[in-house]
């Protein structure tokens, strides 16, 4: 009986373990990205809604009905090129470029509005 109530008590202990498990795999999902594309979400951390580029995009507020206009906060740069962020349509205003091969916090939170392949 004594034997039996520690397992117990252990299957107890590790519930909570298999449950934040569970949300790490949810975190995993974040960054999400095809090869070679330079990805943009809406979120901190690579979560939220997401955009995959090739090479341009000259007014996020035409794609997905601006979804993302106005709201992008981190990326992942998936392409062996760099691209350039602006907090205006049309490749203006203040820019950001996010090296080959890097992740993380973009600054000019919630504010780009287009975006280049290529150095700024
Ligand atoms: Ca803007």
């Amino acid at each position: 009986m004594k034997i039996r109530r520690t397992v117990a008590a252990i299957a107890a202990t590790l519930l909570p373990v298999v449950t934040a498990g569970t949300g790490q795999a949810a975190g995993a999902a974040a960054y999400e990205c095809t090869a070679n594309h330079m990805c943009a979400y809406a979120w901190p951390g690579g979560d939220g809604e997401r955009i995959e580029l090739l090479f341009a995009v000259e007014d996020l507020g035409t794609w997905k009905g601006g979804v993302l206009n106005d709201q992008i906060s981190s990326g992942w740069n998936r392409s062996p090129f760099p691209f350039c962020f602006y907090v205006d349509s049309q490749y203006r205003g203040e820019r950001y470029q996010s090296a080959p091969g890097s992740s993380g916090w973009f600054p000019h939170n919630d504010a780009y509005s287009s975006i280049k392949r290529g150095s700024c």
